[in-house]
């Protein structure tokens, strides 16, 4: 056994449930800050507890609605939560999210309650890497479930299969053409089907037509997605909405090895972005310090050399030297 080394005193900060802590480490992990990096090391094995659970889908579905009331249930059933919300086009705890206020609203200073945006707009690459460290300090600080509402339908480059263990695809009724292009794509990220607004008309038509697509595809590693019905206006469904995503983890823990191996198919992207990342970081940096970069560039711009050959050069010079540079 080995005796586990002395925190740095900000992860001990986050392993105590510091809410100021965490909210300063998520800022300098959204900026990129390499200074993170010792800090996620050390809080690493002590991350893999929380639930992580993805809501995706279109514009306007009602996402951050059914959010909301899907943390009251929790908060009912007395555990903690945080919501990370990716890219929100629409203001979280504004109280025009929803006509009457949310438990959330109510008590600000409910202390199982953590919620933070993080935007991707702008902001060169590495998104779903900064979500994921995001989502271990919540995992690491002792929140028993984390939410993570995203867009959908190819809108952000994130892919909230490779964040949460468990992704809701959130629907509503009549989204007409558009989900039909989409279905088959949702049906690759869809853990759980969740037809909200369920107060306007079509939603039972809709719920059927994806209980008998869902019914009639090929499971997915033995799993095959749950639909259900919910109004985050009314405050129906959300019982069934979270049984459904209980269940679909009971799933992941009902055979040795199955929760083990979804792990492992994410960590396997992530390592990929990582490198990809570093190896891209350094291209520029390379790039932007190599006084033949000029020389290449106008090679380039006068036909006298292809974009690609030229970027196997720069892969070259970059890649070939690569390993001396320093660790991050
Ligand atoms: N009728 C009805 N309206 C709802 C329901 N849930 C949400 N809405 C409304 O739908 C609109 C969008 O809700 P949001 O919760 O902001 O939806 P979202 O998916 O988070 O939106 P984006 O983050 O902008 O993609 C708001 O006007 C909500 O009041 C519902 O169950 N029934
Ligand atoms: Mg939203």
């Amino acid at each position: 056994m080995t005796v586990p080394r002395a925190l740095p005193a900000e992860a001990r900060a986050v392993v105590r449930g510091d809410r100021r802590a965490l909210a300063q480490l998520i800022t300098r992990i959204e900026s990129r800050d390499p200074s993170v990096a010792p800090i996620l090391r050390a809080l690493h094995p002590r991350t893999g507890h929380a639930t992580v659970v993805g809501l995706t889908g279109p514009l306007g579905v009602g996402k951050s609605s059914l959010v909301n009331v899907l943390l009251a249930h929790l908060r009912s059933l007395g555990k903690t939560v945080a919501v990370v919300a990716v890219d929100p086009s629409s203001p979280f705890t504004g109280g025009s999210v929803l006509g009457d206020r949310i438990r959330l609203e109510r008590d600000p200073g409910d202390a199982g309650v953590f919620i933070r945006s993080m935007a991707s707009r702008g902001r060169a690459g590495g998104v779903a890497t900064a979500t994921r460290e995001v989502v271990r300090l919540l995992d690491a600080a002792h929140y028993d479930v984390v939410l993570v509402e995203t867009v959908g339908s190819g809108q952000v480059d994130i892919e909230i299969r490779d964040v949460a263990s468990t992704s809701v695809v959130v629907l509503v009724p009549h989204l007409g053409d558009e989900v039909q292009t989409l279905k088959a794509g949702l049906f690759e990220i869809a853990d759980v089907f969740c037809v909200n607004k369920s107060d306007l008309p079509g939603a039972d038509a809709a719920a059927k037509d994806l209980s008998e697509l869902a019914g009639l595809g090929a499971a997915r590693d033995g799993w095959r997605p749950v639909v259900v019905s919910a109004s985050a206006r009314d405050k129906t469904g959300v019982t069934e909405l979270w049984t459904a995503i209980e269940a679909h983890e009971a799933f992941l823990d009902a055979e040795p090895g199955r929760r083990a191996e979804a792990d492992r198919r994410r960590i396997a992207n992530e390592l990929v972005e990582l490198v990809r990342d570093r190896v891209a970081r350094e291209a520029a940096e390379r790039l932007q310090a190599d006084p033949s970069h000029g020389k290449l560039l106008d090679e380039v711009a006068e036909r006298r050399l292809d974009p690609r050959t030229a970027a196997d050069r720069i892969y070259e010079r970059t890649h070939g030297s690569s390993s001396r540079t320093r660790r991050r």
